[in-house]
């Protein structure tokens, strides 16, 4: 049974080498066209600041907010991205933990209301300080703090 086997291998090989050439073949055309297309664009100047971490989003993550702490310069506005199923919010103040349970304190400063999932939301921090905030869904494990310089 090896001998019978081994003689119709050959054929097979060959035949799968030119279905592969065949398939491969218009997707090497089409990825020449699009590359001599983006050299004209002038973003090689910007790829060095690209490559670190946005330091004005949070994302929205397994029930949490990361980074939990960030610091911005005044002015800068901080974009929110939910990306988690369901919902969560983005509410300025603290929250009491004690033996009675979770006591959330809100303070007014800004509030999104329930963000569902791939939602954003923004608020522009113009005046330096810390602003804590928690999320009205999961105050006991959802908190997170922006410092303002
Ligand atoms: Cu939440």
């Amino acid at each position: 049974m090896q001998p019978n086997s081994t003689s119709s291998r050959p054929t097979n090989w060959r035949r799968r080498l030119a279905i592969g050439t065949a398939i491969l073949a218009p997707f090497a055309i089409a990825a020449c066209g699009s590359s001599s297309g983006s050299t004209a664009s002038p973003t090689s100047a910007a790829k060095p600041t690209a490559k670190a971490p946005a330091k004005d989003t949070v994302d929205i993550k397994l029930i949490a907010y990361r980074p939990a702490t960030m610091t911005v310069t005044a002015g800068t506005t901080v974009t929110w991205n939910q990306m988690d199923p369901g919902v969560h919010t983005i509410t300025s103040g603290t929250v009491a933990q004690g033996t009675s349970g979770v006591t959330e304190q809100p303070d007014g400063m800004f509030a999104s209301g329930e963000i569902a999932t791939g939602k954003k939301y923004t608020h522009t921090f113009s005046k330096p300080g810390t602003y804590k905030y928690f999320c009205e869904i999961h105050p006991a494990t959802m908190t997170g703090e922006i410092t303002v310089k």
